[in-house]
């Protein structure tokens, strides 16, 4: 069979069937990895992978994704329309098949080379199950076909509702309330996962509308992303914000070993590694194969260039693996018919068979280009060599440092009041801005299982130092003493030996003022570019002191908003007839006594907590180099746009 008549030969038997529903609304956790804001967004993901698939497929090259006002979600495309013929063993319509039977998209029929699909590739049956009410249009054969379903369950048969030359599949779903956490879809979490699509897959449209906003003319904010150059494109987007060290982004795109793979890279005058790796629009946090072929691609062409060109034999230096990387931003994307997904958060691609499809790709696309630009490829060798150079001062006082720290005793640092209890997973630690804060807080913890650690003013901003600078940096020591894990290298930052982390939980408590923010963000980024698993494995948190102290007579109460304290102050009137209501605005840490501390912001029953986690990892790193590198307008447009998240105090 052709491919072509493979693919018209796709009928409604293709569609396997395998399991009931019931066991999603069970355990929803297992089948779209949580029921917070992460899962609440994974179900749009699931639905436009379908569409998605359809447009790899060659049918389809527009998707519409609405909110709607009610916070239920509309994707529409305009491919063939999901199959609405009898299926001939479950004897109903394949769009109910598809809509109600887990894994019944065709994901699991290897016949059908589906290649797009969620992490956990459930299929839209699972987004059906979880929604209190989910509608079907399709259009295709000259008619409109609907169904409609509520928590998965059909609410009639599929009928037909008009008549249309058009073609596509339409679905709207209001996720269960009973089931997430949140029901409130967040544009820039759905903008930011659209604008990554449009990368990985060009040519396709898709437009995300807010119908929540309405301005003055009617209409609602739409925005659409579009990629003619793919991850060409891509490598440029991430990069906006730094400057070129060569202007071109070198790239390649076609099949090797039958695995498409697309590879785009380039080099910036900064320190940081940025390389996005996907498999199947996946993003793989964990690497994997293809991350090891695009590396041994790199390492071996560039160092053959520079052993070639006679550069390299000036310097008695040895090069390494990481010093082809210092500057460089990349984008490797492969596509596997059956990906093998390892590692703590599963995104650690295993198929060995894609390691040298990519280093070839690699090695073809960079070879060509160092040949044919002799000028470029002199300024990265030339990178290269000073990244090694300073790699090597980094090493020595990395060194010097260790040495010392085995002179002082080699114990933890002398400003850590550390907890009695010695089981990691129990205890906690909290980084506090200033001896003052530091002090108040050592009064209020509970020694058994809270170790406190001040930290004096701003730390270092180790996106703009050089790393021996962070290594040798006195805070920054202090930090990672009192953890008791090595720091990893901007290049390696899984080189933690994170069995030997002392504390499970890590709190920063800075005040709630824009020079705290500032010094969390700090801190952020030390452990976003060199402790990244302590993040990813969901150890670091944020305090939250409250805003205000409402008090009347001995009776005292927290705000941790305008709303709360208004409804406190209402409350507390009521409650007596003088109008002696106190409200106290909270503006640091160190205007809490260590009772109040204790109370409002570090006691595990009444705190609450930020845990601090990587939603998107391309965007992620963009945001940390915008708000901690050098150039200056774009921070200020973020923070200007941002703006209504930032309280002026009166
Ligand atoms: C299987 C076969 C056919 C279309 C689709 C799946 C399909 C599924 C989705 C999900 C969202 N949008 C979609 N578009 C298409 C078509 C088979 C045929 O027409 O011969």
């Amino acid at each position: 069979m052709s491919e072509e008549e493979r693919k018209d030969n796709y009928s409604a038997d293709n569609i396997q069937v395998l399991e009931g529903l019931e066991a999603v609304r069970k355990r929803p956790a297992m089948y779209i990895g949580d029921v917070g804001l992460k899962g609440l967004h994974h179900l749009v993901y699931e639905v436009v992978d379908n569409s998605i698939d359809e447009a790899l497929a060659g049918y389809c090259d527009t998707i519409h994704v609405s909110i709607n006002e009610d916070n239920s979600i509309t994707v529409l495309d305009n491919g063939r329309g999901i199959p609405t013929a009898m299926h001939t063993k479950e004897k109903k319509s394949a769009l109910e098949v598809v809509m109600t039977v887990l894994h019944a998209g065709g994901k699991f029929d290897k016949d059908t080379y589906k290649v797009s699909g969620g992490l956990h590739g459930v299929g839209v049956s699972c987004v059906n199950a979880l929604s209190t009410h989910l509608m079907a249009t399709v259009r295709r054969e000259g008619k409109v076909f609907q169904q409609e379903y509520s928590i998965g369950k059909p609410l009639y048969d599929v009928k037909v509702v008009g008549e249309s030359n058009e073609t596509g599949t339409e679905v709207t779903f209001k996720p269960d309330a009973s089931i997430f956490e949140s029901t409130e879809y967040n544009f820039d979490t759905l903008a930011a996962r659209m604008r990554e699509l449009a990368f990985l897959n060009k040519g396709i449209t898709i437009t995300l509308k807010d119908k929540r906003i309405t301005d003055d003319e009617g209409n609602h904010p739409t925005t659409r992303y579009f990629s003619e150059g793919g991850l060409r494109e891509f490598a440029q987007y991430l990069d906006r914000n730094r400057e070129a060290l060569i202007q071109d982004v070198i790239y390649f795109e076609g099949e090797r070993e039958r695995i498409p793979v697309e590879v785009s890279l380039t080099y910036n005058t900064s320190y940081t590694e940025n390389i996005q790796a996907y498999v199947n629009n996946i993003n793989t946090h964990e690497g994997g194969t293809h991350l090891s072929g695009f590396r041994r691609g790199l390492t071996n062409t560039l160092k053959k260039y520079a052993t070639d060109s006679g550069m390299l034999a000036k310097e008695k230096i040895e090069i390494d693996g990481d010093d082809f990387r210092e500057g460089l931003t990349a984008v490797v994307s492969v596509k596997v018919a059956e990906p093998q997904f390892e590692g703590q958060t599963k995104t650690k691609l295993g198929n060995r068979e894609v390691t040298a499809p990519v280093s070839q790709a690699v090695s073809e696309m960079l070879s060509a280009y160092l040949e044919e630009h002799p000028t470029e490829a002199r300024l990265i060798v030339e990178k290269v060599i000073l990244a090694a150079r300073a790699r090597h001062a980094a090493r020595k006082a990395r060194e010097m440092v260790q040495r010392k720290n085995v002179l002082a005793g080699g114990g933890l640092p002398g400003k850590l009041a550390d907890c009695s209890e010695k089981d990691p997973a129990a205890c906690e630690i909290y980084f506090v801005e200033g001896d003052s804060a530091g002090g108040t807080a050592k009064q209020g913890r509970d020694r058994h299982f809270q170790a406190i650690m001040p930290l004096r003013g701003k730390i270092l901003n180790v996106e703009k130092a050089m790393q021996h600078k962070i290594f040798e940096n006195e805070e920054i020591k202090n930090i990672y003493t009192a953890l008791g894990v090595r720091i990893g290298t901007e290049e390696d930052s899984k080189a933690l030996n994170l069995e030997k982390l002392r504390y499970h939980k890590i709190i920063i408590m800075c005040d709630a003022d824009v020079d705290g923010s500032h010094i969390e963000t700090l801190i952020l980024t030390f452990f976003f570019r060199y402790m990244k698993e302590l993040i990813e494995n969901g150890y670091i948190y944020i305090a939250t002191p409250p805003l205000y102290q409402v008090k009347k007579g001995a009776k005292a109460e927290y705000a941790w908003n305008e709303d709360q304290r208004d409804r406190l102050i209402h409350d507390m009137k009521g409650a007596g007839s003088e109008s002696s209501v106190n409200v106290q605005r909270y503006k640091g840490l160190g205007e809490m006594n260590a009772e109040q501390l204790w109370e409002t912001t570090m006691n595990p029953e009444s705190r609450t907590l930020r845990q601090v986690t990587i939603e998107n990892a391309a965007e992620c790193d963009q945001i940390f180099s915008m708000l901690m590198g050098d150039d200056v307008p774009p921070r200020r447009e973020f923070i200007e746009k941002n703006a209504k998240y930032a309280k002026i105090d009166a």
